[in-house]
């Protein structure tokens, strides 16, 4: 008796599972919001990785076996100007705020995978494999972009290739799934009766909530999930209105300075005697050779005003700030590239960490709006903005807005 799955003590069996929610309706419904969900998550996701950069040079490729999965990447554009601040808050608010539709679309589904036998044909059987990888796969993409956000490199560096690799395994699956189903979830819910579908219990439980009752408890925790993540996009007030994310390395303040940071000086082990007016130069490389220049020289050379945001990957994203410095193809010019400003390598005074260092396009060196900051909303940078300078590059991730910059290398990657 204890071997047998029709036993209703055990999971295998149909009648373990009592909920009178379960059926072909309330699993179509989850079903097809997670389909549009995804969708734009994995869009999103594509365009985020597109946006670093990878193929323009090693320092920005975090998946450098990547090989064919990067057919689709493009020289990212520099407008509009908030182009990664939407992406990015679209790609993690959403992800965010599907937790409790991801969560409830696998509770509906629950019975069926303990199904036995596992399989019953070389079809069912590949069947029983794509289903695996959907759910794990799903899982695996939520719960590495939660920790990404929440933890901050948790898996320092590791976080890109996972979420990479993960994602596209995932979709694979995700596709199948979709092709297989769409047509049967689209026909659930027009169908007012449920019909015998293995998902409805052979023994329910009285109700204790209604089907429409349960999708608004769905429903109002990923309300109470977004109205708790969406102020990240934003500053001011909104912003502390974040609760789940809270993301952000040290309190801001006040002030011109007073806006997100990410990391701060102290934690990247940026030393002020190293920032000192008297000791940090700029060394700055070209076709014509290198030049060192002081804060003070960079202060003289031509100053512009651009009105740009940082946009983390982590999905915060700060409202247009007003940077101002030397714009980034005049710093070109003085190295030989009058005309053409060539791709650039950026380096910091930072000695450890994934972000020290980065690689900006031509495109991106171009862009009139591109600047070595000196200056924030009025003020020299603080520390922790990057002071004594720092890029900043219209539409691009936060990461490439290197912090405490050291060294620009122009021409050839
Ligand atoms: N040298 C250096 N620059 C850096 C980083 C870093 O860790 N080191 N972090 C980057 C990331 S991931 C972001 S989102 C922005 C944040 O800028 P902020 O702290 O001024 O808001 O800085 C970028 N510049
Ligand atoms: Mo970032």
């Amino acid at each position: 008796m204890r071997d047998d799955p029709h036993d209703p003590r055990l999971p295998t069996s149909p009648g373990f599972w009592r909920s009178p929610l379960r059926g072909p309706w309330f699993t179509s419904v989850l079903g097809l919001v997670l389909l549009t969900g995804i969708t734009v998550l994995f869009v999103t996701g594509l365009l985020s990785y597109a946006a670093y950069n990878p193929n323009l040079s090693p320092v920005n490729d975090k998946t450098p076996d990547k090989g064919i999965l990067g057919f689709y990447l493009f020289a990212w554009p520099t407008n509009p100007h908030w182009l990664y601040r939407l992406n990015q808050g679209v790609h993690v608010t959403l992800g965010i705020t599907l937790i409790p539709v991801l969560l409830a679309k696998l509770w509906s589904v629950v019975p069926r995978l303990f199904t036995l036998p596992p399989a019953r044909s070389l079809a069912h059987a590949l069947e029983r494999v794509s289903l695996l990888l959907l759910v794990g796969g799903g899982l695996f993409e939520f719960v590495t972009g939660v920790l990404n956000v929440q933890l901050d490199y948790v898996f320092p560096g590791s976080f890109y290739p996972l979420h990479f690799y993960g994602a596209w395994v995932f979709i694979a699956a995700f596709v199948a799934h979709a092709l297989l189903k769409t047509p049967t979830a689209l026909r659930n819910l027009r169908r007012m009766r449920e019909e015998k579908d293995d998902l409805v219990s052979p023994r329910p439980t009285e109700p204790t909530v209604s089907r429409r009752g349960a999708l608004w408890f769905v429903g109002g925790g990923s309300l109470l999930l977004f109205v708790t993540t969406v102020g990240q996009n934003f500053g001011g007030p909104l912003r502390r209105t974040a609760l789940l994310a809270p993301h952000g390395g040290g309190e801001p303040g006040s002030g011109p300075n007073g806006f997100q940071i990410n990391k701060t000086a102290a934690y990247a082990g940026i030393d002020t005697a190293e920032t000192a007016e008297d000791t940090w130069r700029l060394v700055v490389t070209g076709r014509t050779g290198t030049i060192r220049l002081s804060r003070a020289q960079l202060a003289e050379l031509p100053l512009y005003s651009s009105a740009l945001p940082i946009a983390c990957v982590e999905g915060w994203s700060t409202p247009d700030q007003w940077w101002r410095g030397v714009r980034l193809r005049d710093l070109a010019a003085l190295v030989g590239y009058e005309d053409d400003p060539p791709d650039v390598f950026v380096e910091s005074l930072q000695r450890r960490g994934a972000f020290r260092k980065a690689a900006l396009r031509a495109n991106q060196v171009a862009d009139p709006r591109s600047l070595l900051a000196l200056y924030v909303n009025g003020e020299e940078l603080s520390p922790d903005h990057g002071h004594p300078a720092r890029i900043i590059v219209p539409a691009a991730p936060g990461v490439l807005n290197t912090k405490w910059v050291a060294r620009m290398t122009f021409g050839d990657l």
